[in-house]
Formats: C-alpha cells, sequence, structure tokens
C-alpha cells in the first residue's frame, strides 16, 4: 500500500521508483511526419512515462494483498485517466498541425477534395445541416448559398455511411431533407440532378402501423406528401413528407 501511495504521487513521475526493466524513452522519440513540435514531444513523453507507471503498478498488484490490490486498482484508473487525456491532447495537436499544413498546401480543409463546410462522407462531399431547420424548398436554396444542394442520395452505400455519420455524431434528433420530390409528377420520385429515384428497400422505409397492424412501406403521402426525407424513426431511411414542414437538411458539395 504505501509503495502504491508513492507510485501514484510518482505520476509526478520520478524515474528512481521505476523497476530496472523499465527505462524512459528518449527525449525526442521519432517522428515518421517530422513535423511534430517541443510540445508534442513534451506530450508523448507524458503518455510513455504514465505507461511505465501503469506497468509498475499492475506488477506491484500481483504482489499485494486484497485491500492493498483494491486500492492499487484505483491508481491503475487514474493512471490510465491520465494516459487518455494526454492522448487526447495529442491528437487534438496532430488535427491542428495536419489542418495548419494543408492550408499551407493551398487546402482549405481537413478533408481532401471537400470545401469548407462540406466534410467527406462515404465518398460524398456532404453536409448535415442540424441547427437550422426549414421547408423542402427553403432548404434546397440554404444547401446552394452554401454551394451545392440537397443531396442526390442514389448510392445505397452512401446512405449506409451517412446514417452511420448521424448516429455516431449525436446528430438523431432531426428529420432531413433530401434531393428528391414527387412534386412534377405524383409518384414519380426524382432526384434534383434529374435521375428517378428506386424505389423499395433499402432505399425507403418499411414500418408497421399500430393501428391497423400492417405493415407500410414509403412513399405513401400520396398528393399531400411530395418531398423526401430520411426519417429519424425508421432508422433515417426515405419517407416523403410535407413539403412545407420544417426539417433539418442533407446538402451536397456541386462545384
Ligand atoms: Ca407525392
Ligand atoms: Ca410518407
Amino acid at each position: 500500500m504505501g509503495l502504491c501511495v508513492v507510485v501514484l504521487l510518482s505520476l509526478s513521475l520520478t524515474v528512481s521508483l521505476f523497476p530496472p526493466a523499465f527505462s524512459l524513452p528518449p527525449e525526442s522519440p521519432p517522428d515518421p511526419h517530422g513535423h511534430f513540435s517541443s510540445c508534442d514531444e513534451s506530450l508523448r513523453h507524458n503518455i510513455a512515462v504514465n505507461q511505465l507507471a501503469l506497468l509498475h503498478l499492475l506488477n506491484v498488484t500481483n504482489a499485494q494483498p486484497v485491500c492493498e490490490q483494491q486500492q492499487c486498482l484505483t491508481s491503475v484508473w487514474e493512471a490510465i485517466s491520465t494516459i487518455r487525456q494526454d492522448v487526447a491532447a495529442l491528437k487534438e495537436t496532430n488535427i491542428i498541425q495536419d489542418t495548419v499544413v494543408q492550408v499551407a498546401n493551398g487546402r482549405n480543409s481537413t478533408e481532401d477534395e471537400c470545401r469548407l463546410p462540406f466534410a467527406k462522407i462515404g465518398g460524398r462531399c456532404l453536409m448535415v445541416e442540424t441547427i437550422n431547420t426549414a421547408s423542402w424548398h427553403e432548404m434546397n436554396n440554404y444547401c446552394r448559398q452554401a454551394g451545392g444542394r440537397l443531396a442526390v442520395l442514389q448510392d445505397a452505400n452512401v446512405l449506409y455511411f451517412l446514417t452511420e455519420f448521424i448516429q455516431e455524431n449525436g446528430l438523431a434528433t432531426n428529420n432531413y431533407w433530401i434531393g428528391a420530390t414527387d412534386e412534377e409528377v405524383e409518384g414519380v420520385f426524382k432526384w434534383v440532378d434529374g435521375n428517378q429515384v428506386r424505389m423499395g428497400s433499402p432505399y425507403w422505409g418499411y414500418w408497421k402501423d399500430c393501428k391497423t397492424g400492417t405493415w407500410v412501406q414509403e412513399p405513401n403521402g400520396g398528393t399531400t406528401e411530395n418531398c423526401v426525407a430520411l426519417w429519424k424513426s425508421i432508422f433515417f431511411h426515405m419517407n416523403d413528407y410535407v413539403c412545407g414542414r420544417s426539417c433539418g437538411g442533407v446538402c451536397e458539395q456541386v462545384s
């Protein structure tokens, strides 16, 4: 236990407390990219040192009575927490550096080929607008002002990656307009690039009507619902909906 406390305090990381088997890395670890700052080196050094402290604590745990092992395990978690914070700081620094390098090379985004505010999602330059909500036509204008249009999502793979992006980034709070409508000819859904929208699964939603107990495949809105959105309650599959209602939107970069 005493040794544990000492070791814990030593996340101040005095090297002398570590067993001889452990040794500190060099002050300037090899940098394959050649652009880490001294700040990065310090962070990497801290991570390496904390890893050594962690290994040492695990070693001590094997030889201690149960109550002392529990205190040591607490120390292990503290050490893990410190390492996580250092890794997060290092990642942040590298992201900033990559951005600086790319801007210096004439690019304005960390994502190749995509212009801000668009980001590469499933190989396409897309933007998920979740803060501003609007009607389908207003949202299409909003996309145009950003240099795009409501997204054409003909490819099921892109739809899959987009849905994954929405879920993983905490954006599954809205329904999102996309670039498809049957306003011209009822029942004939077209993308804003003029191509016809594929029908059925896996594009359109499929859900059970609790009142009738029957399964319903979108689109189901007839002349009332002429604009298409990715619908959160059916796992962001497509749903025809009333064009004038407010939703978020998925824009795609055009030029
Ligand atoms: Ca319709
Ligand atoms: Ca519908």
